[in-house]
């Protein structure tokens, strides 16, 4: 076994207990073969510790039987075991790992299931060790209908966003159609044909800068599991979302037909001037490729929404992507144009402001990228955007 970030991982338990609240007593990682490696309980004395663990292994034959049954299946092993004193939460982290939540016997499983699937992600992560993982297990927000309209109204009232924000950007689509590998080649730089499954959902984050703009947009990528096992959690995952990418294969004929499902998923429960963005990946593949990029434009002009398409193999398009998503945000909120340079000032909880040789660099940077958005040049946002620049630019001139 290699060596595995201990450290990181009980910063992680930390992070997840201090979600889930008082009802998560303990939290174990164990290899398959039943072997404890790392354990956090709420009172972090030894005697503690060697309790739980005695708990969980007279339990482990059982579980880890089921499991493996699972396992060999090939299918996502996630369970729930209850004794009368705990509730555990067995849940598959890699291949070689499950992570075991030790609950009150009080516990509602379904509260806490966002954030085992988070946690159980970051340590197949954690013990993989191969790149920088966060320990921070961020808010997942569960909404009743009444909570969703009060969110949106608040949404309205709010103050414009700075640049200070952190824009929740979700990927969606089929499972197998490249969401992480577009996530890591973007936010890492780098391809791997073997990505893991994804687990319920994995966040990294990444600033968009625009040196020209002396400005930047943040965004925090939420890289959701398209299997059909995680779909329950899907609405709790993609609350709040600001900024959503909607992935497909150009060499699966089905995941572009499901593009319309996941458009529905996710504006059902996004915030209000979503902006969305279709991607066909996998151009690389031109050979096997069973959806043209006419209907990929078809479809994303019936949606009202852009369409590029990209190869997270060869990197084409990738930053462009983000690029174009960042623009749009920045484009959204605009706030004032100042003649110089030297005249840029920015107030707390301010919108971006540029000036107008910066706003001038925007426009070029808006044509660029309509050169790279297939089908994007005849939409009618694009230009309501563009006009809107040009008015602001005459005005100041
Ligand atoms: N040829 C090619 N393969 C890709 C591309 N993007 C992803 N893949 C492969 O497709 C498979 C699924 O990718 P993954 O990122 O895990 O998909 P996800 O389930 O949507 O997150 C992996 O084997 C990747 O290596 C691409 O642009 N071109
Ligand atoms: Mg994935």
């Amino acid at each position: 076994m290699s060596y595995i970030d201990k450290d990181k991982l009980r910063a992680l338990f930390k992070w997840y207990m201090q979600e889930v609240g008082e009802i998560l007593v303990s939290v174990l990682v164990v290899g398959r073969d039943g072997l404890v490696i790392d354990i956090l309980t709420r009172e972090s004395d030894k005697l503690e510790e060697k309790k739980f663990i005695g708990a969980f292994s007279s339990l482990v034959e059982l579980v880890l039987k089921k499991l493996t049954h699972d396992f060999d299946l090939g299918t996502f092993g996630a369970g729930t075991f209850d004794t009368d004193k705990y509730r555990f939460i067995f849940c598959e982290s890699g291949s070689e790992y499950v992570l075991v939540s030790i609950l009150n016997h009080t516990a509602l499983v379904d509260d806490v299931f966002p954030y085992t699937y988070l946690t159980a992600d970051k340590v197949s992560r954690i013990i993989d060790g191969e790149l920088p993982v966060s320990p921070v297990i961020p808010k997942v927000k569960r909404d009743t209908e009444l909570e969703k309209i009060k969110r949106k109204m608040e949404y309205y009232q709010s103050k414009p966003h700075s640049p200070e924000y952190v824009y929740k950007l979700s990927l969606i689509g089929d499972n197998k159609v490249g969401k992480t590998s577009l996530a890591q080649r973007y936010v890492h730089g780098i391809f791997k044909t073997d990505y893991k499954a994804t687990i319920g959902t994995y966040i990294s984050k990444k600033e968009c800068e625009f040196k020209e703009l002396g400005t930047s947009v943040r965004f925090m990528i939420w890289d959701l599991a398209g299997q059909s096992q995680f779909e329950r959690l899907w609405p709790d995952y993609l609350t709040d979302s600001r900024v959503g990418i909607i992935v497909f294969d150009i060499s699966n004929r089905a995941s572009f037909e499901h593009v319309k499902k996941w458009y529905d998923i996710i504006t059902r429960v996004a915030l209000p001037h979503i902006v969305l963005i279709l991607v066909g990946n996998k151009v690389d593949l031109n050979a096997s490729r069973v959806v043209s990029a006419e209907e990929g434009m078809e479809l994303a002009k019936k949606l009202k929404i852009y369409y590029m398409e990209t190869s997270a193999k060869t990197n084409e398009n990738i930053d462009d992507v983000f690029e174009w998503i960042a623009l749009q945000i920045i484009n959204m909120n605009i706030e004032e144009v100042k003649d110089t340079l030297f005249d840029k000032q920015m107030e707390e909880g301010s919108k971006f402001v540029i000036s107008s040789p910066q706003l001038k660099i925007l426009n070029q940077y808006f044509t660029k990228q309509l050169d790279y958005c297939i089908g994007k040049g005849d939409t009618k946002e694009i230009f309501k955007h563009l006009d809107i620049l040009k008015a602001i630019e005459k005005n100041k001139l």
